[in-house]
This record gives C-alpha cells, structure tokens and sequence, in this order.
C-alpha cells in the first residue's frame, strides 16, 4: 500500500537509533518507498531550538521562553512537536522516520494516540547501557558522569523502556546493517511498505 506511518525508534544516547534510521531510510529508498527521516539535526537544531542556540539571537529571557533543553517538560514538549510533524508526514504518505531519546513512556504513548490506529511502529534499539557508554561518540557519557551534563538519560535522568514495542532490535549484538534489515522486514511482513 501506499499508506504513510511513522516508525519511531526510541533508545539510549548511542544506541544507534539514528544510524539504524539511516539504513532503514537507504534501503526503502532502493526500493522506491518514499521516505523522511526527523533526527536531532533538523528537530533539535532547526524547529526546537535549545535555549543556547537562541541565546546568540536574542536574550535570555527569550531563550528560555522559547528554547527546549532536556528537563521532563522539555522533552516532553520536543515529543509532542516531533509527533506532530511525524503525523503530518504520515499523512502526505510518507514513511517517516524519526530518532530521538524519547525516554519517557507517557510521551511516545501520547504521540501513539495522536496517530491513527496502526500507523505507528515503536522501534525500541535495546543496547545495554554498558554498550553505548564505551562507544560514547560524543564524549557525552564521560561528562555526564563528571557532573558536567545534568539529566543525562541512562545517568542521572531516567530511561523507560517501551513495555509492548512493536519491535525490539538487540542493540548489542550484530551489525547496524543487520538490524536495519529487521526493521525492513517488519515493515513488509506488516504491510506497511
Ligand atoms: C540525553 C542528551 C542530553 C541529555 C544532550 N540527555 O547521542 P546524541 O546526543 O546525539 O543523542 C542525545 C540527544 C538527545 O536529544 P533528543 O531530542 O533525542 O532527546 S529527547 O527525546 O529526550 O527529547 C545526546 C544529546 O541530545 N543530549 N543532553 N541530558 N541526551
């Protein structure tokens, strides 16, 4: 069919969640599947800003009115903006991807019932914490256990693993390559391609 959904990759900071959307988003493009990716590079740096982008525009005051840092009601509302561009994509046909933290429960509920029944697909990348400590690409781990990063997800923040995902992926194990294909298959076995 050639009915939109969104497929919602949710897991640690360096789980893979965005190279494993990476390869998901060229394989379907291979096969012709329209796409579109939404990931901290366009979300988190282009519509929601955090208050330290928009500090070098305006002032603090502004920047904190309207900058999305990484407290609860933050990221709460980053999800809530993300959902609803996922479903405006999902509605023009697309199969959207997106790969964000999104380590609260309620939030990816709340974007669950946003959309209609079926079209959204919870990918959660389960890669032991340990894991994606040592592969830590950013250095971010390392400061947040330094204390340099507060409510760091994993560390000092919480991380809710999803309880009836339609997908789980063993982050830790096999190739990103090989959990692409997973999700791939999914998604035919599905119908959702
Ligand atoms: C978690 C943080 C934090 C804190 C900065 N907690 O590996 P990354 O770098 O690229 O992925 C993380 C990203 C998380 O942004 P999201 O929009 O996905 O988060 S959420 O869904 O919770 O709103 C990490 C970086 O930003 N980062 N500070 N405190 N990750």
């Amino acid at each position: 069919g050639h009915r939109g959904c969104v497929v919602w990759f949710t897991g640690l900071s360096g789980s893979g969640k965005s190279t494993v959307a990476n390869l998901v988003e060229q394989n379907l493009f291979h096969a012709g599947v329209r796409t579109y990716l939404l990931d901290g590079d366009n979300v988190r740096h282009g519509l929601n800003a955090t208050p330290q982008m928009l500090a070098e525009r305006h002032d603090a005051e502004f920047a904190e009115r309207f900058g999305l840092g990484f407290g609860s009601q933050d990221r709460e509302e980053n999800i809530r903006r993300i959902g609803a561009v996922a479903k405006l994509f999902c509605e023009a046909g697309l199969v959207t991807l997106t790969a964000f933290v999104s380590p609260y429960r309620r939030d990816r509920q709340a974007v669950r019932e946003m959309l209609a029944p079926g079209d959204f697909v919870e990918v959660f990348v389960d890669t032991p914490l340990e894991v994606c400590e040592s592969r830590d690409p950013k250095g971010l781990y390392k400061k947040a256990r330094a204390g340099e990063i507060k409510n760091f997800t994993g560390i000092d923040d919480p991380y809710e693993a999803p309880n009836a995902a339609e997908l789980t992926l063993p982050g830790g194990e096999g190739s990103a390559e090989e959990l692409a294909d997973l999700v791939v298959g999914f998604l035919r076995k599905q119908g959702k391609l």
